[in-house]
């Protein structure tokens, strides 16, 4: 027990008060004092707002108690932490996934149908949290519910963006961005400590001074504000264990406010106010592709800053001795958005702790590990020195100082080989602050996210560093938690799972294995068979209240839902609906001699990404004349539901028969979505790229849809000479479909609309659309073949499932402890 206040004498006060009896009785009764005394309402007088807010409170509360437990626990013991940092968690809607991690599903159920509660309505109350862009944010989501289910010390660090990734809509087919602003109403999921705000410093200039005979530099700000910690509960499943996510409000500074108050400028006072407020305001919405934004680069050193002291001065005990600091801590940097937290360990160590620069530099090396999700050169993140240098001056010279020992000993091993020296400098040629270079001379390891991908990483990005640092470099392949996306996102599935094989997969996923039997058990196929239908009329139903849209339940649905970006090649896939299409209406193929199919898309552009724009506005257009045209009537549909994000993931990937993983081979670093589609039972069409290629090998080649060159012939073919307008002239398929596109055919006879779009592929084509095609249309046919025979299918798609457990986020999060962060479990 934790010491109570001198002259506690109330049992209650020795603390933690406990939860709430899980009964029935014990929720409706807490239920109802929530919404009595938080909301401020009867049960007949409130609104369905109050009613979820009171929901999630009771759930809050069953968790609090193992919560506070379990830091305290922490804190009294001495185990090392993971620190995660990350500039993104899409976390998804929480009701759900806490009541499962709870294990009080049954019980909330029932004690609101005893209080004549709709559960449904309060669920769809819920505004999810997108804080991130696509796969590297929820990754991290994955990845500290892993880590909770697993006991593992873990705090997710970030920032609390008040707009998290933009509504999409869509007008004439063209994407137009919302802002979203999911704490409108609040969020009842947040526990908000403005007591415990730190100041983040920015700008000024640094300066020398004498202390006690040794000169040392230091930094004298310009200006700062504060950072609020906002704390969420990261349950374990039903393990009783608790771990925190704690992102960071930017706030006006009091002191900054008071200044200019007493100069009499109100408004000038204000306006800073809103300054100091803009950093958190909202997530950038690239993905895979970095803008040198100051006001970025500004969220990135609030965030680290507050994380790194918020660990060292909160969670250590006081006067932690910090040459002790790795046994304590690991700070993981999800890509390079954290790496400046690299200088400013060593600025806090160095001149606020005094500490020796070697001394300090043997703590922040074995602190730091680094993960790179990325292999597009756009996406590497380099800051110009002048930038940097106005922004964060001190942290600049240290970079420097780390460049000039790093060079210095890479002269040592190599000699003065000074294109050696120009390839591995931190600072670029042309005066940038290389961060992908400074996470890897800085880190203790560096990894990749899927076997290709760690190995092109090494061999062809930074294969000097490699050749430093021998052992550095490791693979964590990613994975997907089994929680969300299968438990909760397909309950029909893991009931059926169960039913055969008990419960012990949702924390065990390789468990899956022993459901290899059962793909040739045709009661099995078929109850799975059902399921899919089941899942397809239940994503009909959201489609329907959603967006108005109609899916027809005897299709093969044949999804391909990710960011848009042309390495992803949603173009391809559009050609391929063009193809079958053309294919039709010009009588080469007869219409039902080809299984019925509904394309799906989901897809959000970077708001400035004028190709990506263009490409859903023709998936729009293509969209508009395929489900008019009666002559493909019931054969063919184009549905692009607007605003994809994890609430509609977990309602499409579940429905899904055909996986559309359609990458230029080399291009995506891993793909998470592909797991989650195999894990669902989807059979996946794909490129030999990123975790596809890990997928293929473990499902069978029998259950996968191959196609495209392999990553070296890629490189061989830029090594020829790339020429794009010769496959369309080859291949007679793709020649038509271009025209038809170029020629107005999609945009009412006005060809200018999307000629940029085929001219761009005919003349440059970066990611081989072209050259793909042929393959492509051929696996397709071969899809068409293959759902004929639904048995067949089935088998395939069971073995998917049952071969696809290495996907757990759990086995991610074992690697990373094994290869990487070496921390323990707390029991
Ligand atoms: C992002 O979502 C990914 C990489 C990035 O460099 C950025 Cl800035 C954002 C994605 C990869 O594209 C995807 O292949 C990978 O599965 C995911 O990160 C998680 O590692």
């Amino acid at each position: 027990p934790v010491p109570a206040p001198a002259g506690a004498t109330h049992p209650l006060a020795i603390g933690p008060v406990g939860a709430p009896e899980a009964t029935v009785d014990g929720f409706v009764a807490q239920y109802l004092r929530n919404l009595n005394f938080d909301r401020g309402v009867t049960l007949s007088a409130s609104t369905a707002n109050d009613r979820f807010y009171a929901l999630a409170y009771t759930v809050r509360d069953y968790l609090v108690a193992r919560w506070l437990e379990g830091v305290r626990r922490y804190r009294a013991s001495d185990r090392k932490a993971v620190c995660y940092l990350s500039a993104e968690y899409l976390l998804g809607r929480q009701l759900d996934n806490n009541l499962l991690a709870s294990g009080l599903s049954d019980i909330a159920a029932e004690a609101l149908a005893q209080c004549g509660v709709d559960i449904e309505e309060l669920r769809a109350q819920e505004v999810e949290p997108g804080l991130g862009n696509g796969g590297l944010g929820r990754l991290a989501a994955c990845f500290i519910d892993s880590l909770a289910t697993m006991s593992v010390p873990n705090v997710g660090y970030g920032i609390r963006y008040e707009y998290g990734i933009f509504r999409q809509t869509f007008e004439d087919g063209r994407q137009v961005e919302q802002p979203d602003s999911w704490l409108e109403l609040g969020s009842p999921w947040e526990f908000p400590h403005p007591e415990a705000a730190q100041t983040i410093s920015f700008g000024g200039s640094t300066e020398k001074y004498d202390d006690g005979g040794v000169t040392r530099s230091r930094w004298v700000p310009a200006w700062s504000v504060q950072a609020v910690p906002y704390n969420y509960m990261v349950p374990g499943y039903q393990n009783g264990r608790v771990n925190t996510l704690r992102l960071w409000s930017s706030r006006a500074n009091h002191a900054f406010d008071l200044s200019v108050f007493n100069a009499g400028d109100y408004v000038e006072a204000v306006r800073a106010q809103t300054f100091a407020e803009n950093i958190s305001k909202v997530l950038y919405p690239e993905d895979s592709t970095a803008q040198g934004k100051e006001l970025r680069l500004q969220q990135q050193y609030f965030f680290v800053a507050a994380s790194i002291r918020d660990f060292i001065d909160v969670v250590l005990p006081e006067d932690f001795d910090l040459t002790r600091l790795p046994e304590r801590a690991i700070f993981q940097l999800n890509d390079t958005h954290p790496v400046i937290g690299v200088p400013e360990l060593m600025r806090i160590l160095v001149d606020e702790k005094k500490m020796e620069w070697d001394a300090a530099w043997a703590v922040t090396q074995q602190c730091f590990a680094y993960t790179c999700h990325t292999l597009l050169p756009e996406a590497l993140e380099v800051w110009p020195i002048d930038l940097l240098g106005r922004l964060l001056p001190r942290h600049l010279e240290i970079i420097y100082r780390i460049n000039e020992e790093f060079l210095l000993a890479v002269r040592e091993r190599f000699g003065d080989d000074e294109a050696r020296i120009r390839d591995m400098s931190i600072i670029s040629p042309d005066g940038a602050v290389r961060m992908a270079f400074l996470a890897t001379v800085a880190g203790s390891k560096v990894n990749g996210v899927a076997e290709l991908h760690s190995q092109l990483l090494r061999e062809k990005v930074l294969p000097a560093f490699d050749e430093f640092f021998p052992g550095k470099f490791t693979n964590v392949t990613n994975g997907v938690t089994p929680r969300r996306f299968v438990r909760l996102a397909n309950p029909e599935l893991s009931a059926l799972i169960t039913e055969a094989i008990g419960d012990g997969w949702l924390t065990d996923l390789e468990r899956l294995r022993e459901l290899e039997p059962f793909a040739d058990d045709a009661d099995f196929r078929t109850a799975f068979g059902e399921m899919k239908a089941a899942n397809k009329r239940r994503l009909a139903a959201t489609l329907q209240a959603r967006d108005g849209l109609t899916i027809a339940d005897d299709h093969m649905l044949d999804v391909m839902v990710k960011r848009l970006h042309e390495y992803k090649r949603q173009m391809l896939k559009l050609l391929h609906i063009v193809t079958a299409y053309d294919r039709i209406v010009s009588g080469e193929v007869e219409a039902s001699s080809v299984p019925g199919r509904t394309f799906v898309f989901g897809a959000k552009a970077a708001p400035g990404y004028d190709m990506a724009k263009r490409i859903i506005h023709l998936i729009n257009a293509v969209g508009s004349v395929v489900n008019d045209d009666p002559r493909v009537e019931g054969r063919l549909k184009v549905l692009f539901p607007p605003n994809y994000n994890v609430t509609l993931a977990e309602r499409i990937i579940p429905a899904a028969d055909l996986s559309e993983q359609i990458s230029l081979a080399g291009k995506e670093a891993s793909g998470t979505g592909n797991m989650k589609f195999a894990l669902n039972g989807a059979l996946t069409v794909g490129t030999d790229d990123g975790a596809n290629v890990e997928i293929r090998e473990l499902v069978g080649d029998d259950n996968f849809f191959l196609f495209g060159m392999s990553e070296p012939e890629v490189e061989a073919l830029w090594a020829r000479g790339y020429t794009p307008a010769e496959f369309a002239e080859k291949d007679a398929g793709l020649g038509r479909a271009l025209d038809l596109i170029g020629s107005g055919a999609f945009s009412g006879g006005d060809a200018s609309v999307f000629a940029p779009i085929v001219s761009n592929l005919m003349n440059d084509d970066r990611f081989m659309v072209l050259a793909d095609y042929t393959s492509y249309i051929a696996a397709q046919d071969r899809v068409d073949d293959a759902y004929t025979d639904t048995a067949a299918w089935q088998r395939s798609a069971v073995l998917n499932v049952a071969r696809s457990g290495f996907f757990s986020s759990d086995r991610s999060m074992r690697d990373y402890i094994d290869r990487i962060w070496h921390t323990e479990p707390l029991g």
